[in-house]
């Protein structure tokens, strides 16, 4: 069984501004386009919870905002600082969980196994929690359950600094009060027409007979209510990211000498370098792994400057390493392992990069 953690930052670029000025903390804080004393246009981007107290929200034009609360710090969006803050919270979280998915600039989504049972994943997502406010210095909501809906609901749940679990069973309790709206993929067309079928509650929605839905609605109509009743199986996106990628052999053979084993080790900086290449990453260590016919096995590794991305780099590394192995020897094992990865696969490459 899997237990899905959903994290949402609080009001996040505001956040973030608050982190880089302390002067702001406690005064209502707005984010986005310049008021101008009222004749502002644009809208808001953020603001933190104190504007919030105000009526101030996310896409509401500017000068309403100003109209609301003209003694509130307005402040441009420096979209580089949070997408740079970003990165380094998606870090945090890929490491914590099996496999790693990122909703949006300030939203993610962590699989766990749960061998252990459901409350070690709850008890993982605290520690997340509490390591993002501690290390940080960030609020965010946390939410646990079974599956990707349930648990974005859940951490919507209690915002800000809120944390909720959905223990496994309850899922449709937890969601028959709520509005239809909830349900991600009901829109407020959507909800009209459930409206229309007197379905307004998620609890509505989920006793709702499937064929009367799938008549009004067709396939989103049985989209939704399936996640109506806490049903989602959609998979947490990728894998978490590989600290490492490498191959090793074992000759059928013991190979005498070092000179031997060269050909085995281009094959598998080959092998490694293809996989490199195809997932667009890119490394500065490179690790030798040797074991003699007497079963001592050494490794030997070397750090470059500059990341590297292909095999045959990653040969000529391999060979140096190689070398400082006796010749007289005979070996029964060859390994090549590159760490310290840049995963920059989905990043525009900078032409500069072709340029070899
Ligand atoms: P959200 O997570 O929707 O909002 P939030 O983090 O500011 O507040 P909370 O989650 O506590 O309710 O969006 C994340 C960031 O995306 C937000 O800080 C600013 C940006 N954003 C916009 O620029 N425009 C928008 O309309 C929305 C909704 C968000
Ligand atoms: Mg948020």
């Amino acid at each position: 069984m899997r237990a899905v953690i959903h994290i949402d930052m609080d009001a996040f670029f505001a956040a973030v501004e608050e982190r880089k000025d302390p002067e702001l903390e406690g005064r209502p804080v707005v984010v986005g386009a310049d008021p101008r004393g009222g004749e502002g246009r644009g809208v808001v981007s953020t603001c933190n919870y104190e504007a919030r107290e105000y009526g101030i929200s996310s896409g509401m034009p500017i000068a309403e905002a100003y109209d609301r609360c003209p003694d509130a710090v307005y402040l441009p969006v420096d979209r580089a600082s949070y997408a740079a803050v970003s990165e380094r919270l998606m870090d945090r979280i890929r490491r914590t969980g099996d496999r790693f998915e990122k909703a949006s600039i300030d939203e993610a989504y962590i699989a766990c196994h749960d061998l252990d049972g459901f409350r070690t994943a709850v008890s993982t997502a605290r520690e997340l929690k509490n390591g993002i406010q501690d290390g940080h210095d960030l609020g965010c909501s946390v939410g646990v359950a079974r599956n990707k809906t349930v648990a974005k609901i859940a951490s919507d749940r209690d915002k800000p600094d809120g944390f909720t679990a959905v223990d496994p069973g309850t899922e449709r309790s937890f969601l028959a009060d709520m509005a239809v709206s909830t349900i991600p993929g009901v829109g407020s067309r959507t909800e009209e027409r459930l409206e229309a079928m007197d379905v307004t509650t998620v609890g509505d929605l989920a006793s709702c007979p499937e064929a009367q839905l799938r008549e009004a609605l067709g396939k989103h109509g049985v989209s939704i209510h399936r996640k109506a009743r806490g049903i989602d199986p959609s998979p947490v996106g990728t894998r978490s990211e590989r600290k490492s990628i490498g191959s090793e052999t074992t000759f059928r053979e013991d190979v005498e000498g070092i000179r031997g084993v060269k050909n085995f080790l281009q094959v598998l900086c080959n092998e490694v370098g293809k996989e490199v290449r195809e997932r667009g990453i890119r490394f500065r260590t490179v690790e030798l792994k040797l074991r003699r016919s007497d079963f001592e096995t050494f490794t030997r590794q070397k750090t470059v400057g500059s990341p590297l991305r292909s095999g045959s780099a990653m040969y000529d590394i391999a060979e140096r390493l190689l070398e400082r192995f006796d010749e007289e020897e005979s070996y029964r094992l060859v390994g090549v392992r590159v760490k310290n990865l840049r995963h920059g696969g989905l990043r525009q490459a900078r032409l500069s990069e072709f340029v070899h």
